[in-house]
């Protein structure tokens, strides 16, 4: 694909051509999810496991002003060091590139940038969604929005109790988007495999979500499709010692008055510190097992859209 702000990595390119898998990856959680060097080490990990999962990982972001589909490994590492990269959600897209500028692309933008490449699968750790006290502040993330658009599957941990559960599945069924727990009957709430919430649909393989995908978009329904997959039981935090650790970061980005978009990167590096690195390791290893499950769903898709042509 030729364009002046759209570039794909040639190998990323070709699967495309070829209708062979591929795993859009976001970059937010790169620069302002984990510290460095996790998230160098976690990216590269991450990308592997798309690999050995048989598909082609094209990680997101914004260099000089270009969208980029898909990174190298030498860029990959500057955007885990740099400082000040912009985080950027659909808004901030023309800003950052007519200003030429570097910037991380949050699960809302990934997405939208996925689609104009035409990759359909998409893996991350947790999308952004209702801010608890939303009813003051109106901190409803764009991930909401987008998903209620764009036609890309996201396979997530689910959201983070960090925000608030029970509105953002109300959000996500006005919005027209399915919502399923991958292999159990409840969402899972990122750092637990529970969440107090069931979730609306629940699927078990690889290709039943394939199928959904195909169906969705076969019958013109606009927009996206959340896969809540949970942590893997090994790695789960309780519920109750999370909840109890959030209500201490969130009484913290409270006094320093932190607001809008630096919200969810300060409660991540809080909780983060409060966990002494505890909750690092399981969004670490819940990322991880998204990656071999979304692996799992392009192969799947790719297989069962090509027979449909
Ligand atoms: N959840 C995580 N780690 C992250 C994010 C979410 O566990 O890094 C990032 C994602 O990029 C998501 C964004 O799209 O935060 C949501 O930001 P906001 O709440 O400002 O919309
Ligand atoms: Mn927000």
């Amino acid at each position: 694909m030729k364009s002046s702000w759209l570039r794909l990595l040639p190998e990323v390119e070709d699967a495309l051509h070829q209708g062979a898998p591929v795993v859009a990856l976001e970059s937010t959680i790169i620069s302002h999810g984990m510290p460095y060097p996790q998230n160098v080490e976690t990216a590269a990990r991450v990308e592997a496991m798309v690999r050995k999962g048989g598909a082609v990982p094209a990680t997101i972001a914004i260099v000089d002003g270009v969208c980029r589909i898909g990174l190298n490994d030498a860029t990959l590492e500057q955007f885990g060091k740099a400082k000040g990269i912009w985080k950027v959600s659909v808004r901030d897209l023309p800003f950052v590139t007519s200003k030429k500028l570097w910037g991380a692309t949050t699960v809302a933008s990934t997405m939208w940038l996925a689609a104009q490449a035409g990759i359909r699968t998409f893996v991350t750790g947790g999308i952004g969604g209702v801010h608890r006290g939303a009813e003051h502040s109106m901190d409803v993330s764009a991930d909401l929005t987008e998903l209620g658009k764009t036609n890309v599957a996201v396979v997530s941990a689910g959201v983070k109790s960090i925000l608030d559960v029970g509105l953002t599945l109300e959000v996500l069924e006005t919005l027209g988007v399915p919502v399923v727990a991958y292999g159990q009957d409840e969402f899972p709430s990122f750092y637990s495999r529970n969440s107090g919430f069931l979730a609306p649909h629940r699927l078990d393989d690889p290709a039943s979500v394939a199928a959904l995908m195909l169906d969705k978009w076969k019958m013109g329904l606009q927009g996206g499709i959340l896969l809540a997959n949970p942590i893997p039981k090994n790695q789960e935090i309780p519920y109750d010692v999370m909840e109890a650790h959030i209500a201490s970061a969130l009484k913290l980005a409270d006094e320093e008055t932190i607001k809008g978009k630096d919200i969810t990167p300060f409660l991540l590096s809080k909780l983060g510190e409060i966990t002494s690195g505890v909750s690092l390791a399981s969004n670490i290893a819940l990322v991880l097992n998204n990656a071999a499950v979304g692996a799992e769903i392009a192969v799947a898709y790719s297989q069962r859209a090509k027979n449909i042509v």
